[in-house]
Order: structure tokens, then sequence, then C-alpha cells
């Protein structure tokens, strides 16, 4: 199939806010620097779910959405060497080129070799691989894992262990690598306090990670009362569902009360903009850290007074757990392949 334009199936959306549909579609060659996976499994992530609604400012249509995939690499294209055929893969949404002021500032997991193109929904070259209906298909997130083929840049895929389970390790594509980056590459929570916000993939692996590097308390907070098993079941020591504060009583200051002056570290993982407040708001005074992971819609505004800064909250927040996709996924990988506690929660 090398070389050739591949038909196969792929969920389509063709505008903001429609339902997905399984359509046959083209998937062209692989050009210069780029590398054409069959995909064999893909999580749904909630930022596939928000594109779709039409809520992202980046949403462009019709588009292959999917971030979270584990395939094999069917063929590569010219000037490819860290993946060749038959490898076991991961595509990477944040890209890894280690070329760029990003890549090479030390300090970030940001790339900026391929973010343009990829937030207009393009290969690196302005062109998309994808046809249906003799229509050119929009990429999404540098991934489009939502088809049985696709292509992405050779900075966005790192190959891993084949003998991984690509139904498991396929997660590492986004939602537990975020979780788990967004605890391991912050400092100072073994031994402390953590409050966190929605038990969704991102919160239940925000408090497995947290449990597994020693948390000293980790309080889940979330409004639908089934998350209380599921929290626990993972790490949490405490479940508040702020639903059922007593009326009047805000979140913050409940939190703040029951901790005895403010938790060490908080996480948002709901994208919803008024948590994120409280989970600065509820950051012990002179030193707590908030961290926001999730994604707020197109128009959303943070705010807080900004006595909760001066008097030394910190708000903060990372993508993609600040993991650099193509150096440290092979590791988690084996991590896991051996079982080791870190991954308790898979
Ligand atoms: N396109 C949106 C922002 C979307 C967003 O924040 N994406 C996260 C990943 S969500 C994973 O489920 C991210 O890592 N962003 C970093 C980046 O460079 O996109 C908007 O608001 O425009
Ligand atoms: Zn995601």
């Amino acid at each position: 199939t090398a070389g050739k334009t591949i038909q196969c199936k792929a969920a389509i959306c063709w505008a903001a806010g429609e339902p997905l549909k399984i359509e046959d579609i083209e998937v062209l060659p692989p050009r210069a620097h780029e590398v054409r996976i069959h995909i064999l499994y893909t999580g749904i992530c909630h930022t596939d779910e928000y594109t779709r609604s039409g809520k992202d400012p980046e949403g462009v249509f019709p588009v292959v959405l999917g971030h979270e995939g584990g395939g094999i690499v069917e063929s590569v294209g010219e000037g490819v060497t860290s993946v060749a055929v038959g490898d076991h893969v991961i595509p990477l949404y944040t890209a890894e080129c280690r070329e760029c002021k990003f890549c090479k500032s030390g300090k970030t997991n940001l790339c900026g070799s391929v973010r343009a193109t990829q937030g207009k929904g393009l290969m690196p070259d302005s062109t998309s691989r994808f046809r249906c209906k003799g229509q050119d298909i929009h990429h999404f997130m540098g991934t489009s894992t939502f088809s049985q083929y696709t292509v992405v840049a050779d900075v966005s895929v790192v190959a891993v262990n084949p003998k991984a389970p690509l139904d498991k390790v396929c997660l590492l594509g986004c939602g537990i690598t975020t979780a788990w980056g967004a605890v391991v590459k912050q400092p100072g929570i073994k031994g402390s306090s953590v409050a966190v916000f929605g038990c969704g993939a991102i919160g239940l692996g925000l408090i497995a990670t947290s449990s597994m590097v020693g948390a000293s308390r980790i309080i889940a907070v979330d409004t639908n009362p089934n998350k209380e098993a599921w929290a626990r079941k993972f790490g949490a020591s405490d479940f508040v569902n702020p639903a059922k504060l007593p009326e009047g009583t805000r979140i913050q200051e409940y939190l703040v009360e029951l901790t005895d002056g403010g938790l060490d570290y908080t996480f948002d993982a709901t994208g919803n903009v008024h948590v994120m407040r409280a989970a600065l708001e509820c950051c012990h005074k002179g030193w707590g850290i908030s961290t926001i992971i999730g994604v707020a819609a197109a128009g959303q505004e943070i705010s807080t007074r900004p006595f909760q800064l001066v008097t030394g909250r910190v708000w903060r927040g990372s993508a993609f757990g600040g993991v650099k996709g193509r150096t440290e996924l092979p590791g988690l990988v084996e991590d896991y392949l051996q079982g080791l506690p870190r991954h308790a929660f898979w």
C-alpha cells in the first residue's frame, strides 16, 4: 500500500454541532517527514467533543477528530528516520521537534514546529491528506485518530514497545499522560494536601498519581455523587460534593475550613472557569499552587481578586502534563509493562 492512496473508514464531523458520521474516505500517502499510521485503537477525550460542539475557537470543519490513538506505521515519507514501517506508535498532539526555541529552552514541552498548521487543521505543508466525497477533510490536533488510517508529521509520533497492548497505552496519547505529568512534574506534592476538581479520566489520573507520589491528603471534588466510589478507588481520602454544601457556603470556603487554612496543591480538571476560581481560592495563603488543566470554551475568562495572588497563591497551567512525548512516552510504556506501582491506576 506504500505510495498509494488508501480507502478506509473514518468518523467525520461535517460541521460544528453535527454528530460524527462513519464515511468511506481516502487517505493520501505520506509526504516528506510524514508518517501514515494504521490506527487500531483510539480513546475519546472531552476535547474531541468540545471541538465537535463548536465551542473551540480553533475548530475547523469538515474534520476527522481524535487524538488518543494507538497504531502501527504503514508507510513513511522521505526523510523519516525516527519511526519505521511496522513500529507500534502513539500519535502526539504535542509535537517534539527538538530544534525549535521551545524544545531547546528546556523549560516547556510545547513545541513550535508544527503548531500553526496543526491549529488550522492542516499538515505542515498546509495541505490535507484526507479526502471524502471529492472534498478535502481537515486534520485535528495533528493526529486525527478517528480514522482507520491517518497521516501525521514525524515530529508528532513516537514508537513504543510492541509488547504493550495498544488498547491500553493509546490512553497515553492524552488523558493519562496529562494527569501523570501534571503531578510528577510539580515539585512538592509528596507529604502535601491536594484537591482535585472534576473526577473524569484526568481527575482520577491526578488522584492516582498524587497518591503514588505520597500526597498526605487527597480531596476529590465533583457534583456527581457517583464519582465518590471511583475517586476513593483511585486513592482519594475525602470526597466533597459542592452541590450538597449548606445553603450559601462556597466550596472554596468549605475546603479552607476543612483543611485548616487551605490546600497545598489544587488541580482543575473541569474546564469550568468558576471551578478554576474556586480551585485557586481554596489554596493555602502564602504557598498554595493551583494548576489549570481543563479546556474552557471560546470567550471564557478566569478571574479572581489580585489579593489572592499578592498573598502568595500561584495560578498556573500545563498542557499534556508538561510531558515531551517522543522523549518520555517510551519510558512510561516500559514502566507500565513492568507493572510499576506508579501505574496502579491502569
Ligand atoms: N484550541 C483551543 C485550546 C485547546 C487546548 O487547550 N488544547 C490543549 C489540549 S486538550 C487535550 O485534550 C492543549 O494542550 N493545548 C496546547 C496547544 O498548543 O494547543 C483554543 O482555545 O483555541
Ligand atoms: Zn485530550
